[in-house]
């Protein structure tokens, strides 16, 4: 493969307002510099062979660059006009980015680290709707963190059981729930009634104690139809939308944020990005995704356990996760960082003391495995984030609070 040394500019300054810059992670068989003008030739302007079809001018203003090269590190400037948002948006910035770049031959591996937009790219995003203020204001919730249940086994509960889930979560205390990722239309549970069953429970749990719960249905489907799905559930009683927006794409969430027909806030779970996330060494960072989750308009967005939980992934990773959801460098709403994946009351203060108090801890088994039932386990969780909070040690606490005694008793504390 002859990629042309014209991609390397190694030391001349960035002209950060006038390009996308990214940062990849090669290991490759050949020189560091053959590796990344691959990676900058196929990226923009060039492929595996010299072309003579690009005038030259337009061939200086329209190829990536190589700036950087620092160990197995590489700085990759591409040129906002490679760039198109009217029609294409992050699909096709993915496409530049993260494209065919992971096949290419003279890279053994290679992981997209990091991405940094030029503010000329970012003011045509709106960001979160609602965001972290949104949504402590809708559940009237100043300070502590969010505690929420996913609701268990993720698919096989008609509408009504899954209402009494949620019914007895509400009662005891939890501000959130949500669909698992693989639910949606089900014949055992039709959206519908589902999204019905379930506005019924909330409201009962309101009217009962005042409490205020939301629960996220889960919109997830084809592009054609994500809009129209999301308006039926809004109209029918929902109070927050969930999109899988690995599978679904970048594109689902943006149409539900910015469109003035949808006033529901958005969850974004990210099932499926394991499979590019969880190699050191080929795929890319979790924080790329969270940028770009932001960016669309999710208001929420699974960031991992740091290191405490039962899903695969480095404390270090998450926490900048957390921080893509959460930085005053970006012109938009903060994005809730969620914390889910094995977790149980007894991790809610160690996930406090890494994260800080702007933060969604949910847990799935560890509300619905409690040996009180639900309603025990959303107790527990309640209890736990109250502990938390107040940076009172968990065990001490639950001296007089049996569910989470209970809690720990069964699966200990972190
Ligand atoms: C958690 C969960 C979530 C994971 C996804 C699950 O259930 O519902 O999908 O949190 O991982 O299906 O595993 P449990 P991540 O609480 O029972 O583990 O948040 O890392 O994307
Ligand atoms: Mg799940």
């Amino acid at each position: 493969m002859e990629y042309e040394e014209r991609y390397l500019h190694l030391g001349e300054p960035i002209d950060v307002d006038a390009h996308v810059i990214c940062e990849y992670r090669v290991k490759t068989d050949l020189k560091m510099t053959t590796a990344a003008a691959a990676i900058a030739t196929e990226q923009s302007t060039g492929t595996w062979t010299k072309l003579s079809t690009l005038k030259e001018d337009n061939f200086l203003r329209r190829s990536g660059k190589v700036m950087a090269i620092e160990g197995d590190l590489t700085t990759i400037a591409y040129p906002v006009e490679d760039f198109s948002l009217d029609i294409g948006g992050v699909p096709q910035i993915l496409s530049v980015i993260a494209g065919n770049l992971f096949g290419l031959e003279p890279l053994r591996k290679v992981r997209l680290e990091d991405v940094e937009f030029p503010k000329s790219m970012l003011k045509e995003f709106k960001g979160p709707k609602f965001g972290v203020e949104g949504l402590r204001s809708i559940l009237k919730r100043p300070k502590k963190p969010l505690v929420g249940t996913i609701v268990k086994p993720k698919i096989g509960l008609t509408p009504q059981e899954t209402a009494e889930y949620v019914y007895e979560a509400g009662m005891g205390g939890l501000t959130n729930g949500k669909d698992d990722e693989t639910l949606s239309n089900q014949s055992f549970c039709p959206m519908e009634d589902r999204v019905v069953a379930i506005a019924e429970a909330l409201d009962r749990v309101r009217s009962e104690t005042g409490h205020v719960m939301i629960f996220a249905i889960n919109v997830s489907t084809n592009g054609h139809q994500i809009l129209e799905v999301a308006e039926r559930a809004q109209e029918l009683g929902a109070t927050q939308l969930m999109v899988d927006v690995l599978t679904c794409g970048f594109g689902a969430v943006q149409v539900l944020a910015e469109d003035p027909s949808i006033k529901l806030p958005i969850h974004v779970h990210r099932t499926m990005h394991g499979a590019m996330t969880r190699d050191p060494e080929h795929g890319i960072n979790m924080k790329v995704f969270a940028k770009l989750t932001r960016m669309v308009g999710g208001d929420a967005l699974h960031v991992g356990t740091f290191g405490v939980g039962k899903m695969k992934g480095a404390a270090r990773e998450d926490l900048a996760n957390r921080d893509a959801c959460l930085t005053s460098e970006v012109p938009y709403r903060r994005t809730m960082p969620v914390a889910s994946g094995g977790v149980h009351p007894g991790m809610l203060k160690r996930l406090v003391e890494i994260a800080g108090l702007d933060l969604q801890m949910q847990a799935g088994g560890g509300v619905s495995g409690h040996p009180r039932g639900v309603r025990g386990g959303a107790m527990a969780m309640a209890q736990a984030v109250d502990a938390a909070t107040a940076g009172i040690d968990l065990r001490e606490y639950a001296k007089d609070h049996e569910e989470l005694g209970e809690a720990l008793r069964k699966w200990g504390v972190a």
